[in-house]
């Protein structure tokens, strides 16, 4: 009987500590399941040589030996010498064979590139991981354990790889009492009040998930700033994870509440010109270098959403960002400073469109056009940056939408050096419920073309600095982590980090190959699989913006919470949070007229002249984007050859029939994966094709009061009526920052 007990005992254990719970991510190293597979790469693979004499280096190695040991079910033996089938790894200062490999060729590797290569010397064959740094080794080595685990050939490998973006951050949006502003996958990973005494587990593993898709820098805290985090009592914590990140390749930054001297330090003002607050950053930026000698600096939210800033005192925000860059730039920080911003021009409070009005030519409209704000308050300011200043812009012109055309910033601003910001987390993706695979959003982004500087300046040619030849560059994506087991919430919000940072490394990547890539490391590398699980992410990010926000709509989800649809909000507090601000709908169309035309905002002139000749024209505008620049009537007859408003309807019911095909594909993958993660996705594609039906019911219901046409009878009826889904009050959903 005791024995029986204790193998229940132990078979539960190990399926606590083994089961397929997603904590380990992308880094699973499970054996080879392929036996020939398994056999070549055993051959191939005899001995590791790898002298680490530094920090870095040995979290590398320690990762190469246990990633071996797991994939090829062996431990690896460690030899000083030349020897046959060997992975030699290291620097030119740590092994001389790295040396003659690296000198031998023009590889421009820089701080982080590495080389991973197959070669005979001396008569043995050996697989060379090098580079010029430390860090770049640790790249190096994740990359080749990527190969294995996707099951690729090693056999003639030859890979040179160098990021192509410098500074690739995650932004945490952590508060300090643990909550995440938009996070919907639990507390904040960050445990403050054990810290800095107690080092979470967690921490190791987020640095070394991190480092396997180049993530080089994380900011800690919420642009939302608390200058609390700033005082020594947390300085010491925030060191403490310094230190276990530094060795994984990643900086630590701050965010910085621009009102701090005043809260903090005592001062009457936080006015940038006026010395004492200057003298203020100036000792507290030296203060924090004490604790963290590799701080990288401060991410800055100023003049926005009630957030202090120059403007405060009637200074720019170049002011602002060059007074701390002044105080960063002897230790070789950074200040990154966010574009988004739409303080300028306070609204007055009741400036409310009614869209019920018999005409769309509501006043103010010109004045308001927050899709406007950014560019008009920044492209003024391009060259009044000190040099270690970075201006973060997001994607697109608004907030983070399903979809968005990039933010005419982009096109703008050839003298200050602009970081793209994407947001990871999916606040107005379906939060933790949807699966929504976002590279395909982060790409078209990347790949759409600014023409700033003739055709090919793409975005993504703007940020890595090829465009402008910025001497920094950097990307950021808001973090969707939190302290649930799998990190994410969904399972396939881990897709979404990986994403992030593989394209951060190399923007030139497919979507098609990260998807896959993930897959395989993350689930299977069965081949039938990867092929119907790919084929679901690869169309997710369509289905949603389909059954959520299609044709150029944007903004009109719940207020607050932004969860689910609310199109008919029109009480908010300013008059650009309002749903029918962005969608006009009246008796006439709907869209938002952002043309040159008389009743247009004229946000499209924002964009090169090849850019809006894309979009311009209501008859030949991407429909993508057609109610994002067009006020379109009702009837107006589509490309499809339907009316606006069937086509519309069309969308709408597709998105929710496309969700069903997802969860139709997936129940027949039940034999691939673990039950665990197999029903979990299961589940919460079944909560995503209620919500989409929702969404598709609550909107066509709403601008069916306007069009006063019907919807399709070949269509299933919503299940509710209208006033039914506007009465859903959704007090404590996620991520809203209320206790
Ligand atoms: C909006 C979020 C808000 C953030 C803001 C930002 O709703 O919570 O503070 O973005 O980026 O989308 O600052």
């Amino acid at each position: 009987m005791k024995k029986y007990c204790f193998a229940i005992c132990l078979l539960l254990c190990s399926s606590i500590l083994f089961g397929e719970d997603g904590y380990r991510l992308w880094l699973r190293y499970d054996l080879i399941d392929n036996n020939s597979l398994l056999q070549q790469y055993r051959s191939r693979i005899a001995a590791i040589q790898f002298m680490a004499n530094s920090p870095t280096l040995s979290v590398a190695k320690q990762e190469l030996l246990t990633g071996l040991k797991g994939l090829l079910g062996k431990k690896i033996t460690e030899q000083n010498n030349l020897t046959n089938n060997c992975v030699i790894a290291g620097t030119p200062a740590t092994s001389a064979l790295v040396q003659t490999v690296l000198s031998s060729g023009n590889f421009n590797l820089g701080k982080e590139g590495f080389i991973i290569t197959a070669r005979k010397i001396n008569d043995k064959s050996v697989i060379i991981i090098g580079a010029q740094s430390d860090a770049g080794v640790l790249y190096g080595v994740f990359q080749f354990l990527r190969l294995l685990q996707t099951h690729q050939s090693i056999e003639k490998i030859s890979i040179v790889s160098v990021p192509k973006i410098q500074n690739r951050i995650l932004d945490h949006w952590d508060n300090l009492n643990r909550t995440v502003e938009r996070g919907y996958a639990g507390a904040s990973i960050w445990n403050w009040h054990l810290l800095p005494g107690y080092i979470d587990k967690r921490y190791i593993d987020y640095a070394r998930a991190n480092a396997s898709i180049g993530i080089n820098g994380t900011v800690l805290t919420n642009v939302n700033a608390n200058a609390l985090v700033l005082t020594k009592q947390y300085l010491e914590k925030v060191a403490t994870l310094a230190n276990v990140f530094r060795r994984y390749g990643i900086k630590v930054y701050l965010t910085a509440r621009f009102s701090a001297p005043v809260e903090m330090g005592g001062l009457k003002t936080a006015d940038p010109l006026d010395p004492a607050v200057q003298d203020w950053w100036k000792q507290k930026v030296d203060e924090i270098y004490t604790y963290i000698p590799a701080f990288g600096g401060f991410l800055v939210k100023a003049n926005s959403e009630g957030q202090p800033g120059p403007q405060t005192y009637g200074r720019t925000h170049a002011d602002g960002a060059n007074m701390l860059a002044d105080a960063l730039a002897p230790h070789n920080g950074i200040v990154i400073w966010r574009a988004f911003v739409y303080d300028v021009r306070p609204q007055r409070p009741n400036e409310n469109f009614d869209s019920h009005k018999t005409d769309s030519t509501a006043p103010n409209i010109v004045a308001s056009d927050r899709a406007r704000q950014a560019y008009d308050e920044f492209k003024p300011l391009d060259g009044k940056f000190r040099k270690n200043v970075l201006v973060q812009v997001k994607n697109g012109p608004i907030d983070f939408q399903p979809r968005e055309p990039f933010s005419p910033l982009f096109g703008a601003m050839h003298q200050t050096p602009l970081v793209m910001e994407f947001q990871i987390t999916q606040e107005y993706l379906g939060q933790a419920t949807n699966l929504v695979f976002e590279a395909p959003l982060f790409k078209e982004c990347l790949d759409a073309d600014t023409y700033s500087n003739g055709k090919g300046s793409t975005v993504a040619r703007v940020i890595d600095g090829s465009v402008d030849n910025y001497s920094i560059t950097g990307i950021a994506g808001v973090s969707n982590i939190g302290n649930e087991r799998n990190w994410t919430g969904h399972p396939f919000g881990q897709a979404n980090w990986y994403a992030f940072g593989r394209l951060a490394w190399d923007h030139y990547l497919s979507t098609e190959q990260i998807a896959g890539e993930w897959l395989r490391q993350t689930f299977s590398n069965d081949n039938h699989f990867v092929t119907a699980a790919k084929k679901i992410m690869l169309m997710s990010r369509e289905t949603l913006v389909n059954y959520m926000t299609p044709l150029g709509l944007h903004h009109i989800m719940g207020t607050g919470h932004h969860y689910g649809p609310a199109p008919w909000v029109s009480n908010a507090g300013r008059a650009d949070w309002n749903p029918v601000y962005y969608h006009r709908a009246d008796y006439l169309g709907i869209g938002f007229d952002r043309t040159s035309t008389g009743t247009g905002t004229n946000a499209i002139s924002q964009y090169a002249p090849e850019v809006r000749a894309q979009w311009e024209n209501l008859n030949t505008c991407d429909e993508k984007y057609l109610l994002w620049f067009h006020h379109v009537p009702w009837k107006f007859k589509m490309a499809s050859g339907r009316t606006l408003w069937d086509e519309l309807c069309y969308k709408y019911y597709s998105g929710v029939d496309s969700v069903r095909w997802m969860q139709k594909t997936w129940n027949d993958l039940r034999n691939y994966i673990d039950e665990e993660r197999f029903e979990q996705v299961k589940m919460l594609l079944a909560v995503q094709e209620k919500e989409a039906a929702w969404w598709r019911n609550a909107c066509l219901l709403y601008f069916q009061t306007f069009s006063k046409m019907p919807i399709p009878l070949n269509y299933e009826k919503p299940d509710h009526d209208l006033e039914y889904y506007e009465a859903l009050k959704f007090p404590y959903a996620p991520g809203n920052g209320g206790l």
